[in-house]
C-alpha cells in the first residue's frame, strides 16, 4: 500500500527490481535514472558493492508534483540477485507496491530465472505481500545477445500468466522505461480503488505514467 502522509502532502511508492543474480537489475535502474526526465530524479545510490555485484541495494529516487499539491515520490530498489542473499531480498521486498520480474533472455539461465521466480513469490508471502495481487511486470533482458530465447518460445511460455511481459536490452537503455510505464500503470490500477487517485491526485492513469516518466506534460 502506497504511503500517505498524515497530512496529505506526500504519497510515497516502492517499487522493487527482483530477478536472477547477473539478469540485469542494476542496468535497469541506471539506464532509466538516464533516460527519465520527471520533476524531481535523485541518484542512483549503489550500496556495499564487490565486483558489482549488488550485496545489499540500489536505490534510485524521482518524483514530481501532482496537479492537486500532493508530491508523488517512487522509490526504486534493486535486489541482490544471487541466491546467498535471501534475507536481504526479503527485507528489500518488503512494503513494496510493485515488483519488476527481470529474468535473463540467455538459454543458460532458464533455471535460475524460474528459481528465482518461485523465490519472488514465497518471499512476497514470508514478508505478508499477496502475491495474486501484487503488480508485477516480467522484463526479458539482453536481448542483444546471441543464444538467447526467442519472443516467439517466451511468449508461449507466459501465455495465460496475468502480468505484462517486456523485452529489453538495459545495456543499450531499450525497452527499460516501457517497462517501469507498465509497472506504473499496474500500480495504479491495484491501489486505485481505495486511494482513489483522480480525487486524490487529479490524475488519469496515463497523466501519473507520463508525470512519473517526465514524458510530457502533466494534465489532469
Ligand atoms: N549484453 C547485455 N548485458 C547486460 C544487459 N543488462 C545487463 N548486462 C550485463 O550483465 C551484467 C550484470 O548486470 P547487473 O545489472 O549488475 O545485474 P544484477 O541483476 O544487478 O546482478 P546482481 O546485483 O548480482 O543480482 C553486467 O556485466 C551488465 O553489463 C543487457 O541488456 N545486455
Ligand atoms: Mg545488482
Amino acid at each position: 500500500m502506497p504511503d500517505l502522509e498524515t497530512d496529505s502532502s506526500r504519497l510515497t511508492f516502492k517499487l522493487v527490481y527482483y530477478g536472477p543474480a547477473l539478469s540485469g537489475k542494476t542496468t535497469n535502474l541506471v539506464s532509466l535514472h538516464d533516460c527519465l526526465s520527471p520533476e524531481m530524479k535523485g541518484e542512483v545510490m549503489t550500496l556495499d558493492t564487490q565486483n558489482d555485484r549488488t550485496l545489499y541495494f540500489d536505490l534510485f529516487p524521482l518524483g514530481f508534483r501532482a496537479p492537486t499539491g500532493i508530491l508523488i515520490k517512487f522509490r526504486l530498489f534493486t535486489v541482490p540477485g544471487q541466491v546467498r542473499h535471501d534475507s536481504t531480498r526479503k527485507a528489500v521486498l518488503s512494503r513494496a507496491d510493485g515488483v519488476v520480474f527481470v529474468a535473463d533472455s540467455l538459454r543458460t539461465q532458464e533455471t535460475n530465472n524460474a528459481e528465482s521466480f518461485q523465490n519472488l513469490s514465497e518471499n512476497a508471502g514470508r514478508v505478508g505481500l499477496d502475491f495474486d495481487d501484487l503488480p508485477l511486470v516480467v522484463q526479458f533482458n539482453k536481448r542483444d545477445l546471441p543464444n538467447i530465447l526467442t519472443e516467439a518460445e517466451i511468449v508461449d511460455r507466459w501465455q495465460g500468466a496475468p502480468w505484462p511481459l517486456q523485452f529489453a536490452s538495459a545495456l543499450n537503455k531499450q525497452g527499460v522505461v516501457e517497462t517501469f510505464a507498465d509497472l506504473l500503470g499496474e500500480v495504479y490500477t491495484r491501489f486505485d480503488p481505495e486511494m482513489e487517485f483522480q480525487t486524490l491526485l487529479g490524475l488519469s492513469k496515463s497523466a501519473f505514467v507520463a508525470g512519473a516518466t517526465g514524458s510530457q506534460e502533466v494534465s489532469p
